[in-house]
């Protein structure tokens, strides 16, 4: 098959599972063509079956603003026509929907139809894309596709209801590759975690206030005052510099790291015991599947689609969002009871790997792709 795939390419759940993806079909031997204005992060090396097609954007004092949803649009049809793609599937409806949309009108015009696939991914349809601004465009666009696959049953449902929609659309969830993310031995790192054999709990986001990045530290500070232990903060975004002063008013700061943005987060994870995900808003949670298929047990809030990743007394905890003396109860629980713990980091691989593996979760897609081509 030949599939062309649309996302944002800089760090976000959405762009990375959209690489994922095109690497995960590329190496089952379909072609695979990434339309963006830049190369996605993980696209990492040289990949046999995948072309990255670069949207260029229009230079012309009068327009202020980006046009990049009309450039997208005919780079798409350009890809379609002259790569003879079988089917476009965006990630994140916005612009991406819409510019595909437009793409398939032109192309009808030209006697050639193209199937659209709109994959959901989460403020897309619980955020932005109620924005008045935006909202007419997205539900046109979302209808329209062929195809709509939400991340998890909670965004299909926010989807419906949210949009008033009455439609197809179909749950495949995210998905790791369990051989990449798998425990390591990571000892060394753990060493410069934590020289004195503390326990080491880690976040990884985009620092986004959605992410709750000062519930982490403030649940770690209680957590700190009964067991010996160290915060590692990976990522970067606007609440960083929050989260930074908060630490030093708590007077912990020999306690946090804080790394940026970091690449080996399989290794990162590796040498960690406990993620903390607190989210004020989460679809599905990416990064705390990541930690779990790394054998790290998770402490999470309730929102969103996290409950259908993280099994509450299983693979971690589920507390209500905001609730920080719970949060720091659960840790301190599952950090002291060594039995427990192994239970739980042992679970938390084992749903990774039976429910959200690269293997099971791509023929889904592959199968959804060969259903839409059918005209189903
Ligand atoms: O919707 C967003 O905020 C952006 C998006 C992204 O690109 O990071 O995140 C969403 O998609 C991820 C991948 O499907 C999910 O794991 C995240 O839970 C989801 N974020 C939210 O719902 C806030």
């Amino acid at each position: 098959m030949k599939i062309g795939i649309t996302c944002f390419p800089t760090y976000g759940g959405s762009g990375v599972v959209a690489t994922e993806l095109g690497k995960e079909l590329a190496a089952r031997g379909h072609e695979v063509h990434f339309i963006s204005y830049a190369l996605p992060f993980r696209l990492d090396g040289f990949h046999q079956n995948i072309v990255f097609h670069e949207v260029e954007l229009p230079d012309y004092p009068l327009f202020e603003d980006s046009l990049y949803s009309l450039s997208l649009t005919s780079k798409m049809v350009d890809v379609v026509l002259y790569d003879e793609l079988d089917i476009l599937h965006v990630h994140y409806a916005i612009p991406h929907a819409s510019s595909a949309y437009n793409a398939k009108l032109i192309l009808n015009e030209q006697g050639r139809d193209i199937k659209i696939i709109t994959t959901l991914h989460g403020t897309d349809i619980t955020l932005i894309g109620l924005d008045p601004t935006l909202l007419p465009l997205v539900r046109f666009s979302i209808d329209k596709s062929d195809g709509v696959t939400a991340v998890s049953r909670f965004l299909r449902e926010k989807t419906l209801t949210n949009l008033g929609l009455d439609r197809e659309v179909e749950v495949i969830p995210n998905f790791v590759n369990v051989d990449q993310w798998r425990p390591q031995d990571a000892t060394r790192l753990r060493e410069q975690f934590a020289p004195n054999g503390e326990k080491v709990l880690v976040h990884a986001s985009n620092f986004r206030p959605v992410k709750r990045v000062v519930d982490v530290v403030r649940v770690f500070a209680q957590v700190r005052e009964k067991v010996p232990a160290k915060l590692v903060m990976v990522g970067d975004g606007p609440d960083r510099a929050e989260a930074e002063r908060l630490c030093r008013e708590l007077e912990i700061v020999a306690d946090v790291r804080f790394l940026g943005k970091q690449d080996a987060l399989p290794e990162i994870l590796s040498a960690s015991d406990l993620f903390l995900m607190p989210s004020q808003s989460e679809s599905f949670g990416l990064s705390a599947l990541e930690a779990m298929a790394c054998g790290v047990p998770v402490l999470s809030s309730s929102v969103g689609g996290l409950p259908e990743v993280n099994v509450h007394g299983t693979t971690g905890y589920i507390s209500e969002f905001g609730d920080i003396d719970r949060m720091a109860r659960y840790a301190i629980e599952l950090l002291t009871e060594p039995k427990r713990y192994a239970r739980f980091s042992a679970a938390a691989r084992d749903r990774a790997v039976k429910n959200f593996s690269a293997d099971d979760v791509v023929p889904q897609y592959e199968r959804y792709y060969a259903k839409i081509l059918a005209g189903g």
